[in-house]
């Protein structure tokens, strides 16, 4: 899809001519649309060289039509520039299919390609002044290039299955922390003994459910997967009295929850699954705990140290029966 902008901006600069102009507003959006809802499909992978495919054929099309003269567009679709009716079209499928895909999780990709098409769009309608048409197609380059690195920089620091901060981007937190912070260390508890009993899938799920509730309810903390079944909550400016409390509350919500899952011994003829289900005896309600330790810095500690001592406070949780915070 960025190819397909940048090529568009190289095209336009090969060929000043009306058909390549209405060639490219249209199908640039086209493209946009495309790979939207082939992403959706989950296609994305095993598909990527079909779009090499299609981008050569385009550029070949619009080599063609550089090269035609006498071409007629007269008609009122495709009448340009400015912009014609279809480019229109295309612009906005193609830019509602791409908010429809951002919504509701705003990640950084789809994000900046609707800008980069908004900016491209604005650059489109300008073809005749070259000034506006050469600052409107960078401003969408640049874009693009920001939001592709903002994307790597999640892949490399967020922890895809609770969408938490990972242990990277603690790290990185730590190196920026004042003097005045807490540090918890949270693990579920018998959480190998739950993988075996309810499987990976459902220990997956718990990770989510888990990770959700330390972000939520920690007012002023950040929650992080530390890694495993370990997170880590950092509550900068904070003493460990208040942290312990709100960790105590957290503690508490994670206890009572009760999550709601299919039990694992489904029976798989659907006849049978179907008499079970009509005794209601398919569900299962789960719950799990967390044993959750915190520490304050000391005197000349590092951030190292202070997680250092959690980790013994988480330890001591462990010890004194699991289910507990302590410091
Ligand atoms: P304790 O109460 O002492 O913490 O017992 P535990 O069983 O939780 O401790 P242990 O550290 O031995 O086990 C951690 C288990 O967490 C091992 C592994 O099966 C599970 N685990 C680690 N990462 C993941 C994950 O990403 N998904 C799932 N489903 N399980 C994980
Ligand atoms: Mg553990
Ligand atoms: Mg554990």
């Amino acid at each position: 899809m960025a190819l397909s902008i940048l090529g568009a901006l190289a095209a336009w600069d090969l060929a000043h001519t009306p058909a390549v102009y209405t060639l490219l507003v249209v199908l640039v959006p086209l493209n946009v649309l495309l790979s939207t809802l082939r992403v959706e499909r989950g296609a994305r992978y095993r598909a990527s060289y079909i779009w090499f495919v299609l981008l050569i054929l385009e550029g070949i099309a619009i080599f063609l039509l550089s090269k035609t003269q006498n071409l007629d567009l007269s008609h009122w679709a495709l009448k340009s520039p400015p912009n014609p009716l279809v480019g229109r079209v295309a612009f906005a499928a193609a830019f509602a299919a791409l908010v429809w895909r951002a919504w509701p999780e705003y990640k950084p990709l789809p994000v900046g390609l609707s800008a980069a098409l908004i900016a491209f769009f604005i650059a489109e309608s300008w073809p005749a002044s070259p000034g506006n048409y050469a600052a409107f197609m960078t401003a969408a380059g640049v874009i693009l290039v920001a939001a592709l690195l903002q994307e790597s920089h999640q892949l490399a620091f967020r922890d895809p299955l609770t969408g938490l901060p990972g242990r990277r981007a603690l790290e990185e937190r730590l190196r920026a922390l004042g003097g005045h912070y807490a540090i918890a260390m949270v693990d579920v508890d018998h959480f190998k003994k739950f993988n075996d009993t309810h499987g990976h899938d459902i220990g997956d799920q718990v990770l989510r459910l888990v990770g959700g509730r330390l972000s939520q309810a920690a007012k002023g903390g950040v929650a992080y997967r530390y890694g495993g079944e370990e997170f880590s909550v950092l509550f900068p400016g904070a003493s460990v009295d208040d942290a312990a409390r709100e960790l105590e509350d957290i503690r508490n919500s994670i206890e009572t929850y009760k999550m709601a899952v299919r039990s694992p011994d489904r029976p798989k003829k659907t006849d049978e699954g179907a008499k079970r289900r009509g005794e209601g005896g398919t569900e299962q309600m789960l719950s799990v705990t967390v044993s959750i330790g915190v520490a304050g810095p000391k005197e000349g500690a590092t951030p190292q140290h202070v997680i250092k001592a959690a980790d013994e406070a988480l330890y001591r949780a462990k010890q004194g029966g699991r289910n507990r915070v302590s410091r």
